[in-house]
């Protein structure tokens, strides 16, 4: 659970109290999940409070952006467009996909540094977008140092399917992770509290889990690993790294 800060403080912070369970998300959102002839598509990257559509937090430049396609991966940084959302920096990539499969994208954020935390925060962020609805290639690892790899292809998901997915951690799975489940809520359905904002799922001795989705959208999985390796805070002191491995899945309706 996380209770962030944000450069408007004294907003933010009335704000968080009216809402403390809001959790922070890397978002990697493209236009489409599934390409059925092909052709570009937008992404957009933002780091927020998906549920509650923001306040929106501040991205430094990424360390790395690219996609990964047919096991060769392809360096985006070079695509970035910043796209500003207020005071908050936030960016923005354009790809075509010309050929079928799938493609993963994926960003690995420069650290957050959350004071109300006392920890830095990278949440190494993926989705899957099918090219030529191929059904191809979901399943490939990107190889962050955490990971969630589906058990269930992302792109072909109903309203109300489980999403299945395997925690790891330098390629192994990780018992009992804990997982932030958050819903990009462009519907604006009114949760009956706090604890509805922010979901939350623990993974079995395997480090698997599973989630029926039931709302149409975008869905973001979050688990969230203690890093080894700490990092100095501003004031100098050692703190710890929260490492989270997000995927992020489309649930469709059937209309
Ligand atoms: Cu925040």
């Amino acid at each position: 659970m996380s209770v962030p800060a944000h450069p408007f403080a004294a907003l933010a912070v009335s704000f968080m109290l009216a809402a403390p369970a809001a959790a922070h998300f890397q978002q990697i959102i493209p236009s489409a999940d599934v390409l059925p002839d092909g052709g570009e598509v937008t992404l957009d990257l933002v780091f927020t409070h998906p549920f509650d559509g923001g306040p929106v937090m501040d991205m430094a430049p990424p360390v790395a952006v690219g996609v990964l396609k047919r096991g060769e991966k392809t360096d985006l940084t070079g695509a970035l467009s910043e796209a500003r959302q207020g005071d908050a920096m936030a960016y923005g990539l354009t790809h075509d996909l010309n050929e079928p499969g799938a493609a993963v994208f994926y960003i690995e954020p420069a650290p957050y540094w959350e004071p109300a935390e006392g920890k830095y925060i990278i949440h190494y962020a993926k989705v899957v977008v099918d090219s030529f609805a191929s059904g191809e290639g979901w399943d490939e690892s990107v190889g962050f140092p955490v990971e969630i790899l589906p058990l269930s292809q992302p792109t072909g998901l109903w309203t109300g399917n489980l999403f299945t997915g395997i925690v790891t951690k330098g390629g192994a799975p990780v018992p009992f992770a804990e997982i932030e489940i958050e819903f990009i809520n462009d519907q604006g359905i009114e949760a009956p509290n706090d604890a509805y904002i922010t979901q939350v799922l623990k993974a079995d001795a395997n480090g698997t889990f599973s989630y029926a989705m039931p709302f149409s959208g975008w869905w973001g999985f979050a688990a969230l690993v203690e890093g080894d390796t700490p990092m100095m805070a501003p004031d100098g002191t050692e703190v710890p790294v929260e490492e989270g491995a997000l995927i992020w899945v489309n649930a469709k309706p059937a209309e």
